[in-house]
């Protein structure tokens, strides 16, 4: 396959060349497009070093698959110029994640919905998180209702939001005071700041309603009732999410544990007398979302259920579902 990663020195185009190798994708030919910032830059892959060029809209380039880690506004802009070049683009970002005839897919989930599209939108990382966990549930069990908290890590906010972060903790901790803030809307050291995305007239953030219109959508349950709060917190890369659901049909502890333990994308991580349940550290640089933290919610008594889920934003949350993806697409290469 000639494949084209786009945005490919940002934290997701990085992590998409990454497991494009370390997955074995029958890549024939990588090219890796980015801003004129980055242009002639040699960048080492797991298929040799490259050059990073620039995206001419006049001559789009000769692609099987084009996966886009750029902005919605990008993507808006040429995904469909490469659609019409001959490419199958898996686009990352949100700018058709809720149009009717764009899948949305998590592959654990709904990998039949992408069917034969030649478009196809990549979740939210939240979202493509939550969802891995929250499927197999509703198989057995059946959602009714979900409340969902998140802890979102800084690489949410791309490299630049790490970057911010850890040069934010090394000036707190070097001398005191309060780190500088460019990328968040204050600073991320010693804080958890309840604002991710622009605030909507509902009083909900556009990624806490992101969480609703694509869960509903992924899992085909366009009623589904879900609330969310998304608090963005001092980790570096996996999101970690408090979630109670209320379910159709009663549901114990220990039949959910084993719906999870036997999900395909989830690591059961819930041995509470050893201390072993999710967490950003362990989810860190893992394919697998790990859950656990796993009880009854009284709340809704034998219908209830708490449990916590932590993934590596950039691999499920980003990159990993995107080859996913690609992998289960039937592709063929363009003449
Ligand atoms: C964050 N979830 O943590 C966001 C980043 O819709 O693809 C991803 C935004 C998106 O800030």
């Amino acid at each position: 396959m000639r494949v084209g990663v786009f945005g490919a020195t940002g934290a997701v185009g990085k992590e998409l060349v990454q497991v494009l190798g370390d997955r074995g994708y029958p890549v024939t030919e990588l090219r890796l497009f980015a801003s004129t910032r980055s242009a002639g830059t040699r960048l080492p892959t797991p298929f040799g070093e490259k050059t990073v060029e620039v995206y001419d809209p006049a001559s789009p380039p000769k692609l099987d698959l084009a996966l886009l880690a750029v902005s919605g506004e990008w993507s808006k802009a040429h995904a469909k110029e490469l659609v019409a070049a001959g490419a199958v683009v898996v686009d990352n970002s949100s700018a058709f994640r809720l149009e009717d005839d764009v899948p949305l897919v998590v592959p654990e989930v709904n990998a039949a919905a992408a069917g034969g599209a030649r478009l196809i939108a990549n979740p939210n990382c939240t979202t493509a998180i939550l969802a891995v966990a929250l499927a197999p549930l509703h198989r057995e069990f059946g959602l009714k209702r979900v409340i969902v908290s998140t802890y979102q890590a800084s690489s949410g906010a791309g490299a630049e939001g790490m970057q911010e972060l850890e040069d934010g903790l090394r000036e707190v901790l070097a001398n005191g005071g309060q780190a500088k803030n460019a990328v968040f809307r204050h600073p991320l050291p010693m804080n958890l700041i309840p604002h991710i995305d622009s605030f909507q007239p509902n009083g909900y953030t556009r990624e806490e309603m992101k969480v609703t219109w694509e869960t509903r959508k992924i899992m085909g349950l366009p009623d589904l009732l879900i609330s969310c709060t998304a608090v963005r917190v001092p980790t570096l890369r996996a999101h970690a999410e408090a979630v109670t659901i209320e379910t159709e049909r009663p549901v114990t502890p220990e039949a959910a544990r084993a719906v999870l333990a036997r999900a395909p994308g989830v690591k059961l991580a819930d041995d509470t007398a050893n201390a072993v349940y999710p967490m950003p550290l362990t989810a860190s640089g893992q394919y697998d979302v790990e859950a656990g933290r796993i009880r009854s919610n009284p709340v809704f008594g034998e219908c209830g259920l708490d449990f916590f889920v932590c993934g590596d934003q950039l691999l499920k949350g980003a990159a990993l579902n995107a080859v996913q993806i690609a992998e289960a697409l039937p592709l063929k290469m363009a003449a």
